[in-house]
């Protein structure tokens, strides 16, 4: 298919170079017990530029998913060895859900009865798609993109709804669910520190919110390049948290120390305009089974930073 206007081909064409551009780094998985089948889907895929995976049959196929992430999509047939191609997909789901995997069932049925039926039957099992023997290649093509796609979609809004907007750090939301994953493991240490930047209404009130959310920027990169392998966010407004798994108070108190004097020491610039700004830190490492419950005990001990005068660290 190729657009009639100039415009329309161009994009067309932009479109398709991106997505095989993307495709490159994307698996496909041909589970089908006849060879010519999986060749033939195989030589298709690789035309596409993506990654092709073969398997017989379904032996050990969970394992296989798990251990090559690339794999976005598979493609099964239904007329398997010794299994139906319905039940593999449905032992499949349980370990692999629809935002991180495609299936796409098949089935050789020429009648139309037989192959809408396989067709529920797939769905019903899991499968996101079906695709009938014989098919023609643009159809194959537009039932994988599709597919592929959609997953594309789904890792959009997980990263938008994750992401606070200003800064690009993990939210409240995403913060919440990771550390409370690390509360509920056998972990020795366990600490948490809340941060408050200090007089951030006069940074505001004399300098402009456009300066306010410059400092906030580079605030959170700083904050990233001192704990980047721990979760960090912004918590809303201009306050910050950190929690540092399997470090004790007496660990982190140095650590958060450095931060904190980096950015006292930071000149925070737009438009030739410098300002310095700094930041008062609660820690604690008293756990408890949820999140909330630590963050009062940070939140008790920033309230004492902030009347013993801010620019301080109280754990
Ligand atoms: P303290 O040292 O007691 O924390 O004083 P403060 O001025 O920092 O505290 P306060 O809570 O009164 O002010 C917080 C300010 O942060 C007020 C609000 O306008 C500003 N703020 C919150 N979110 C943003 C934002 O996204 N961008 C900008 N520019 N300012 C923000
Ligand atoms: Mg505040
Ligand atoms: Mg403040
Ligand atoms: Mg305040």
């Amino acid at each position: 298919y190729i657009p009639k206007k100039n415009a329309q081909i161009y994009e067309y064409l932009s479109r398709l170079l991106i997505r095989l551009e993307k495709n490159k780094n994307i698996g496909v998985l041909v589970v089908d017990s006849q060879r010519k089948q999986r060749n033939a889907m195989t030589s298709l895929l690789k035309r596409h530029n993506f990654i092709t995976h073969e398997r017989p049959n379904a032996e050990s196929l969970n394992n296989y998913l798990s251990e090559h992430a690339d794999i976005k999509l598979m493609i099964i047939d239904n007329d398997l060895k010794n299994e139906a191609g319905v039940d593999v997909v449905a032992d499949v789901r349980k370990h692999f859900h629809k935002d991180t995997l495609s299936i796409i069932g098949s089935s050789s049925s020429s009648a139309t009865e037989a192959s809408s039926r396989a067709l529920a039957n797939f769905i019903k099992s899991g499968a996101d798609d079906y695709l009938a023997k014989p098919y023609c290649h643009e159809e194959f093509f537009v039932r994988v993109i599709q597919n592929i796609e959609y997953l594309e979609q789904i890792e959009l809004i997980r990263k938008t709804a994750n992401a606070d907007y200003l800064t690009g750090l993990p939210n409240r939301r995403h913060f919440f669910s990771q550390v409370n994953e690390y509360l509920n493991r056998d972990l020795e240490h366990k600490t948490l520190a809340l941060m408050d930047l200090d007089f951030f209404k006069t940074v505001n009130d004399s300098y402009g919110h456009d300066h306010g959310d410059i400092v906030l920027k580079e605030f959170s990169k700083l904050l990233a390049k001192h704990f980047s392998t721990q979760c960090i966010s912004r918590f809303g407004g201009e306050e910050f948290c950190v929690f540092l798994p399997n470090v004790s108070l007496e660990e982190a108190i140095p650590l958060l120390d450095s931060f904190r004097v980096a950015v006292s020491k930071k000149r925070f610039i737009r438009k030739g305009v410098g300002i310095n700004c700094t930041v008062s830190i609660g820690v604690t490492s008293k756990f408890k089974r949820k999140v909330e419950s630590m963050l009062g005990y940070a939140d008790e001990n920033l309230y004492k930073a902030k009347d013993g005068g801010r620019n301080c660290i109280i754990g």
